[in-house]
């Protein structure tokens, strides 16, 4: 797939202002108090759309799954580079649910109470997906799993963890952090931090 959009600059693979670290760092603001499982894991999918649906694990899996390289970048300035993921871009899930043509934005949603928008435009790029394994293991419970969004060219806020829904909206609508400050687009590549 093309990289262009995520990999910006050539001379270097860290946005400015970032670092880049080994370990994998945890941020999260009210995570669910007992793991989910693969088998009772549902999204619903709804909102600006024709054909509104609850997708199931098994629903997902039929929907062609890719692997992607990707690099992540934290707005509280860490990037953790040469993840690999798998999972199905977002882009198929709009299809499947028949999205109208007038969308604008999406907002993701995540447990518990986290949501987070993003426009159409990005929702739509081959690399926004959601996610179920993690350099060929499963996401674990900390990272968001066992099912996640990635969302790799914007900041990692942009990327809900123990993913639950998706609203497809024909406005704009503002997510948990980005009521409260941060920036309605998160480019890395632009330092687009806050609003
Ligand atoms: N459901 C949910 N998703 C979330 C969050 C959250 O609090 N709840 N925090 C976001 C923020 S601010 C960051 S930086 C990343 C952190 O992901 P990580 O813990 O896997 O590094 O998750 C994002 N997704
Ligand atoms: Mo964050």
């Amino acid at each position: 797939m093309k990289k262009s959009h995520i990999y910006r600059n050539s001379e270097s693979r860290i946005p400015p202002g970032q670092v880049a670290v080994k370990k994998w760092p945890k941020l999260h603001v009210c995570p669910p108090e007992k793991p989910i499982n693969f088998d009772t894991w549902r999204m619903n999918v709804f909102g600006n759309v024709s054909k509104p649906k609850e997708f199931s694990f098994k629903d997902l899996l039929r929907l062609d799954p890719i692997k992607l390289n990707a690099d992540v970048h934290c707005v509280t300035h860490w990037s953790l580079l040469d993840n690999q993921w798998e999972g199905v871009p977002l882009s198929r899930i709009l299809k499947e649910v028949s999205y109208k043509s007038d969308s604008k934005q999406i907002m993701c949603y995540g447990l518990v109470d986290y949501s987070t928008n993003l426009d159409i435009e990005d929702a739509l790029l081959d690399s926004s997906i959601i996610a179920w394994r993690h350099n060929g293991s499963e996401i674990n419970h900390d990272h968001g799993g066992p099912i996640r969004f990635v969302i790799p060219h914007l900041y990692l806020w942009k990327s809900a963890k123990w993913a639950s829904g998706i609203e497809v909206m024909n406005r704009k609508k503002l997510g948990f952090w980005e009521v409260r400050g941060y920036h309605n687009k998160g480019d890395p590549w632009r330092e687009e931090r806050f609003s």
